[in-house]
């Protein structure tokens, strides 16, 4: 038998191509170069930096799994996951900016646009000179998005479209909006549109007092008879399936980056723990220090074991959207429970900006209710496994 690798213990390294690991290299490089030194005073004084998706970019991390003619990276999932654990490693909001950016703009755009706009987003959005945000959440249709008020109206030449949409990542510096309406035109189904920053009627005030995900800006969109051409029209999907479509990428690289932030405490409590004495020896000579190390090694490992079959079955096209609902939902709430261990196993000093656990602990509230609550995942489980739904 071969020798244990107590941070490693399924030898996820070794069943990675050298490609993979290359580019999870380089996102290291960039979250440790670019991400590491400005996220404390980020978090602090709650201000994302626009400047991080150009950079981001730069480094190849916008698009992972676009094609290379569209200005992607022309990746793998597994690619596209590992970005995500890197990113997240440093914080969820980072990780917020990169997986809306790839999964909820510039996936929609690729998989369901017209050629005219491939070509006037995806470059920039690839080079992180464009922004963009995913507009589905509205202040009455959260968990329900099949709710949502905001329709569009088929004028002349295109469409006008009125309503709000709530708690959008990006959206306050945002340059592009993907946003979805129930459109009288189709028979009231749900389409989706890209809107232009500074059209007429559209604005996106910033949500301010955020005491989760501060690295990262949210924002409302506002759309009031904003009218915008036929080209405007996401002419390749209707209904709920389209923004559906994006957040299977999107949930599914959340379950790579939530277990990023995981090893991030995992790894700062135990070497707290190595470091700090007390009753005359380490704390992690003391057994229940050790049984919660034991915990969170088991749980992250299972999880990125989990994370790294489901990011080849989306390769292969095996996938399911459920699998990605009970990976999403496993990975965030284990994430989310080893954060707040690591916070007490640190004492006082977890509460500390000096350390990132209680950072991590409160951004994982967060990414534990976006993309499908906790909750909501588990009965889409239930309505898999029953035949019954218990939504309503
Ligand atoms: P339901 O009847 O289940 O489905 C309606 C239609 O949608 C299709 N569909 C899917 N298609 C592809 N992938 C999926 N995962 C799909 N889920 C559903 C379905 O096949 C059906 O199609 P059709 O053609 O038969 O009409 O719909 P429902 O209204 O009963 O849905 C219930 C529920 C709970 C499953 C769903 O609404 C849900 O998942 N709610 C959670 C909402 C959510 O995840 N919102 C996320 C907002 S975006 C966000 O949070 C971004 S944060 C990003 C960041 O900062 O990182
Ligand atoms: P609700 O749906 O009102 O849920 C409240 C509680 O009720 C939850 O515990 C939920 O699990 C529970 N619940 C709801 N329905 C049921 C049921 N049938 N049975 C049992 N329990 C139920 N959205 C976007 O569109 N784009 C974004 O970029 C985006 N970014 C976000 C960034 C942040 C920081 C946050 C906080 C949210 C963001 N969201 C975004 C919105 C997010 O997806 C929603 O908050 C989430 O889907 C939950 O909706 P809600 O807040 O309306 O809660």
């Amino acid at each position: 038998l071969s020798r244990f690798e107590w941070d490693d213990p399924f030898l996820l390294e070794a069943q990675l191509t050298e490609d993979e690991r290359l580019l999870r290299d380089a996102a290291r490089t960039f979250a440790d170069d670019h991400l590491a030194p400005r996220v404390a005073e980020a978090y602090e004084n709650e201000t994302a930096d626009p400047a991080i998706f150009a950079e981001m970019g730069a480094a190849g991390l916008l698009g992972a799994t676009v094609a290379e003619e569209n200005g992607g990276l022309g990746a793998g999932y597994v690619t596209y996951g590992l970005i995500a654990r890197e990113i997240e490693r440093i914080d969820s909001g980072y990780r917020s900016m990169m997986s809306v950016q790839s999964s909820l703009v510039m996936y929609p755009i690729e998989a369901y646009g017209s050629d005219a706009q491939r070509q006037k987003y995806l470059p920039g959005l690839a080079k992180g000179e464009l922004i963009g945000c995913f507009g589905l959440t509205e202040p009455d249709a959260g968990s329900d998005p099949a709710g949502m008020k905001t329709t569009a109206k088929k004028t002349d030449g295109g469409y006008v479209l009125n309503g709000a949409k709530m708690w959008i990542s990006n959206a306050p510096f945002a340059d592009v909006f993907v946003v979805w309406a129930k459109s009288e035109a189709h028979g009231g189904k749900i389409r989706g549109f890209v809107l232009d920053k500074g059209t007429p009627g559209l604005s996106a005030p910033k949500i301010d007092g955020k005491l989760s995900l501060r690295a990262s800006v949210t924002g409302e969109i506002v759309m009031q008879n904003v009218e915008v051409g036929e080209d405007a029209l996401l002419p390749n999907v209707e209904g709920l399936k389209g923004p559906f479509g994006c957040l299977n990428r999107a949930r599914y690289g959340i379950s790579w980056g939530a277990m990023g932030a995981a090893e991030a405490c995992w790894h700062t409590a135990r070497q707290y723990g190595l470091d700090r004495k007390q009753f005359g020896r380490p704390l992690a000579q003391t057994q229940l220090f050790q049984k919660k190390l034991a915990d969170m090694q088991t749980e992250i490992t299972l999880g990125l074991q989990g994370a790294l079959r489901l990011g080849r079955m989306m390769e292969d096209g095996s996938a399911s959207p459920e699998l990605i609902s009970l990976m999403k939902r496993n990975n965030c709430g284990k994430a989310l429970d080893i954060a707040r261990a690591a916070r007490d196993m640190l004492g006082g000093n977890g509460i500390s900006g000096s350390f990132p656990v209680i950072r991590h602990a409160i951004n994982l509230e967060t990414v534990n209710t976006y993309e499908g609550t906790h909750d909501i995942h588990a009965l889409i489980l239930g309505r898999a496994q029953t035949g019954l739904q218990a939504f309503f």
